[in-house]
């Protein structure tokens, strides 16, 4: 069952033990005579009458804000908790802020937390360092305007806290965080207290950083012969932190570094639970920096989509080759990749120097990677079930949105080839006749012209017996493989046909689809550049 948060029945003295902020612990509005408003009143003065009537007014005040924040502005900001809760973001204001803008257009996806979750002493920290400060200067605000949209008055309040961050850059204590990304510090002995048993790990990297070669040698292949990587592969590797730690099973998905393949990578970004950055330190270290920016910072709003659902998930930087004399060394690479940046943000970032092939490592595995691998279990164990949710969640959504992708990709083609059917005056007309486009089209539907469904018969002369039009169509009704593909009664082909004949000339989807063809000739050429 879908519910949010567990209500504590703390009483009201001690809501410093509350992990969450909720409106009976917010700032109410101070009293117009300032400290406490009963003390000390005796009856029948003129001054005290002026008082008690300014305590009772103070009263109703309360008791009108009361009366808002339960019904107006509780019910938002409780899932609004439980979700931050549930997610831990790193960057909380835009979190929320995207939260807040789904309530308002309807899109917010309902809250799936465990009503059995107890809140951890790691909720608690979170919540108390990064979310009450913000929450509770934004329910101040919204206490004292008491906006009728509470929620787009948040969504502004949070743009402009925003935006103002931005303007004024965070103060660097570099040294700090220096020591935090040291892998030697990143390095706990504390066990767990969850551990996911599948975690799924995307091995990222410049083309011959050694990324294949390293994950051989993981999987025991100490003489690893090297070529660089066509697809997607991955690597199953048992785990176990310590003997009597439990076993899970960490797969790796290697994929190749070439800057042509890198297009393919967002695809998965949203199905890992963690990311290990691999970096040739033999070479210009601005190669390696291009890359990580590729996967790590932002560039349009879609890939950003993509880009977010690595944020905040644990990175291991490998800091190969060390084995080569004039090899950049874990600071350098720190520097080079600006990960201090990456790492103010909160996220949990280690560096670690590696020789990944072990012919280049005494023929053994370098101890450092095993050391490294369990700093990475650890991190995901940490936060094993944000970080599972999170793949759930951003896998569906990732999986709609190529559907989406997948079915605008099929109008577009099918919108091409009535035109074909249809051309435009000038243009050459590639279709058959009645009788040879019915045969054809029999011949592909495995029927007789005379067996065939009336609606098939009518959409054929509607396609004007253009070859790969009938072809289309047929595949709707019979596709080759219908487990994949389930097969569209006559009515529904006749709708999806009749829909995209209505608009292929229709100047806007015209000019649309030209847009969004991969192979014209513009956009290859857009490409190319
Ligand atoms: N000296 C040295 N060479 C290494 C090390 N690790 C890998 N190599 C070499 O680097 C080259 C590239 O290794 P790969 O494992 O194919 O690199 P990759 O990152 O998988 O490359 P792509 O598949 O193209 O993305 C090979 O010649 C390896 O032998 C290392 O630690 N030291
Ligand atoms: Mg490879």
């Amino acid at each position: 069952m879908n519910r949010p948060l567990q209500q504590s029945n703390r009483p009201r003295s001690a809501p410093a033990k509350r992990p969450v902020a909720t409106s009976t612990a917010l700032p109410g509005p101070a009293s117009p005579l300032g400290g406490d408003a009963h003390a000390g009143l005796r009856p029948g003065t003129a001054k005290n009458i002026k008082r008690r009537s300014a305590s009772a007014a103070s009263r109703r005040r309360r008791e009108i804000v009361g009366e808002y924040m339960r019904r107006s502005v509780d019910p938002v900001m409780r899932e609004l908790v439980t979700h931050l809760l549930v997610e831990k973001p790193v960057d909380v204001t835009k979190e929320m802020l995207s939260y807040l803008r789904g309530v308002r257009d309807g899109t917010t996806p309902q809250i799936q937390m465990d009503s059995q979750r107890k809140v951890s002493k790691e909720d608690r920290s979170y919540m108390a360092r990064d979310v009450k400060p913000l929450l509770t200067d934004l329910l101040s605000d919204v206490v004292r305007a008491r906006p009728r949209a509470p929620v787009d008055f948040s969504i502004a309040w949070l743009a402009s806290r925003r935006a103002q961050a931005t303007d004024v850059p965070a103060p660097k204590s570099v040294s700090k965080l220096r020591d935090a990304i040291s892998f030697d510090a990143a390095v706990t002995s504390q066990k767990p207290t969850t551990c996911l048993e599948k975690k799924r790990i995307f091995v990222l990297g410049d083309t011959s950083s050694g990324k294949t070669t390293l994950l051989k040698a993981m999987q025991g292949d100490l003489e690893p012969t090297a070529k660089p990587s066509g697809g997607f592969k991955t690597f199953d590797l048992g785990h176990q932190l310590s003997e009597d730690a439990p076993q899970s099973t960490l797969t790796f998905f290697d994929v190749s570094g070439k800057t042509k393949a890198r297009a393919r990578w967002p695809a998965y970004f949203s199905d890992c639970h963690a990311v290990v950055f691999v970096v040739d330190c033999s070479s210009d270290l601005a190669e390696a920096r291009t890359c990580f920016d590729y996967c790590f910072r932002a560039t349009n709003e879609h890939e950003d989509e993509r880009r977010s659902m690595l944020k905040g998930k644990p990175l291991l930087v490998l800091a190969n080759k060390q084995d080569l004399e004039a090899s950049a060394k874990p600071d350098e690479v720190s520097k080079a990749l600006d990960l201090d940046d990456y790492q103010r943000d909160g996220y949990h970032v280690a560096v670690c120097p590696v020789t990944g092939d072990p012919q280049k490592s005494n023929g053994a595995l370098d101890p450092r990677v095993e050391r490294a691998i369990d700093w990475l279990a650890q991190k995901i164990d940490d936060k094993a079930g944000a970080l599972e949710a999170r793949r759930t969640r951003e896998t569906a959504a990732t999986d709609a949105w190529d559907a989406l992708q997948k079915e605008k990709k099929e109008q577009r083609v099918f919108r091409k080839v009535l035109r074909k059917a249809h051309p435009q005056e000038g243009e050459p007309e590639e279709c058959m006749d009645e009788s040879e486009g019915l045969e054809f089209f029999a011949s592909e539907l495995g029927c007789t012209i005379e067996a065939m469904d009336p609606t098939a018969k009518r959409l054929a002369a509607l396609m004007n017996y253009q070859k790969l039009a009938l072809q289309m169509t047929a595949a709707m009704n019979q596709p080759v493989n219908p487990k994949k593909r389930a097969p569209k009664s006559w009515d529904e082909v006749a709708a999806y046909v009749e829909a995209r004949h209505a608009e292929k000339w229709d100047p806007a989807v015209v000019q649309r689809d030209e847009d969004e063809d991969p192979t014209s000739m513009k956009n290859r050429l857009a490409k190319r550049q």
